[in-house]
């Protein structure tokens, strides 16, 4: 039996196990049975959110409603520091969001840069189901999301403006984002009708430039989903997600054969090869789940952890990491 075969047989759910595979043993890999409903989402905070998500998945609802639900479970929080209301601002104190979703016919919605609206998954979802477009950002995003009924209201909590203004006090603007303090939400699932979608979230990198976008809106790069094959999504310093395509190219390693672990792990390699200066100071984390309800997570350093929610699961796990 193959290196391969040895691993899928011993990681029915999707286990952390590192595979040697080669790509020749990958292409003709056996299907796990099938296991859904499932959800999985990024940072401890995903326990919670989902929770959200089962309600649905659990009464057969379909897991784009499902990811919908959970990760504005997040952006409600004025808690996290980097979701929605609560969230940190940039250098000149504007909260300003990203959110994007895709469902099961591989739909996609997204806002970018938009601000004082609180659910930027809502906004995403509507761009999605109610405009010929992608993606909206900034004022546009804002003026279509008034015109949805959302509600314009200010997300800078008094915690989040207290320390956006010790920040100013040394405007020490490091683009790393420290390994310990990402809380973006990205969120994947699979239902009990065997679909997935996905949905992720964030205020983005604390104290970045007026305008900035990082990958949590970029459909491909913060998320993706294939219904045919599988669904990942992103956390950490986004340029390097966008870099290199991370979401997508974790869908495209999984429609190969790769397991949902190995294709987060080829992710993760790939950023810390094509930029070795860099990748000791920053952290990326990835998430995937496949069309059999298999999961893997993986990142750079140390420190990143996601939820999973079954029905003979619910837990916190840490994920495996490249370095220290
Ligand atoms: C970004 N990926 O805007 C997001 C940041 C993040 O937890 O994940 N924060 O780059």
């Amino acid at each position: 039996m193959s290196n391969r075969r040895k691993f899928l047989k011993s990681s029915l759910y999707g286990g952390l196990a590192v595979s040697t595979a080669s790509l020749s043993s990958v292409a003709c890999a056996p299907k796990a049975p099938l296991r859904k409903p499932v959800v999985i989402s990024t940072w401890n905070h995903g326990q919670e959110a989902n929770q959200a998500a089962w309600k649905v998945l659990a009464d057969k609802g379909r897991a784009v409603d499902a990811v919908e639900q959970g990760v504005m479970v997040t952006e409600n929080d004025p808690e996290n520091a980097t979701v929605g209301i609560g969230g940190f601002p940039d250098r000149d104190g504007n909260v300003t969001l990203d959110a994007c979703i895709m469902d099961e016919f591989e739909n996609a919605g997204s806002v970018a840069f938009l601000q004082n609206i609180k659910n930027p998954i809502s906004v995403a979802r509507k761009v999605m189901d109610d405009t010929p477009h992608v993606m909206l950002v900034g004022e546009g995003a804002k003026r279509f999301a008034l015109e949805k009924g959302f509600k314009e209201e200010n997300l800078l909590t008094p915690k989040s403006e207290a320390a956006w203004k010790k920040w100013l006090e040394n405007q020490d603007y490091q683009p790393e984002i420290n390994i310990e303090n990402h809380d973006t939400i990205g969120m994947v699932a699979l239902d009990e009708h065997g679909n997935l979608s996905g949905a992720c979230t964030t205020s983005g990198a604390a104290w970045k430039m007026h305008g900035r976008v990082g990958d949590s809106p970029i459909i491909g790069a913060g998320l993706y989903v294939d219904n045919e094959v599988g669904a990942a999504t992103a956390t950490g310093l986004g340029e390097f997600v966008i870099k290199i395509c991370g979401s997508h190219m974790i869908v495209e390693l999984m429609r190969q054969g790769y397991s949902p672990q190995e294709a987060c792990e080829q992710a993760v390699n790939r950023i810390v090869k094509k930029y070795p200066n860099d990748y000791k100071n920053l952290q990326v984390g990835f998430l995937a789940l496949n069309k059999q309800g298999e999961y893997g997570a993986y990142s750079i350093h140390k420190g990143f952890n996601f939820a999973v929610k079954a029905s003979d699961q619910d837990e916190l796990i840490d994920a495996g990491h490249y370095n220290g």
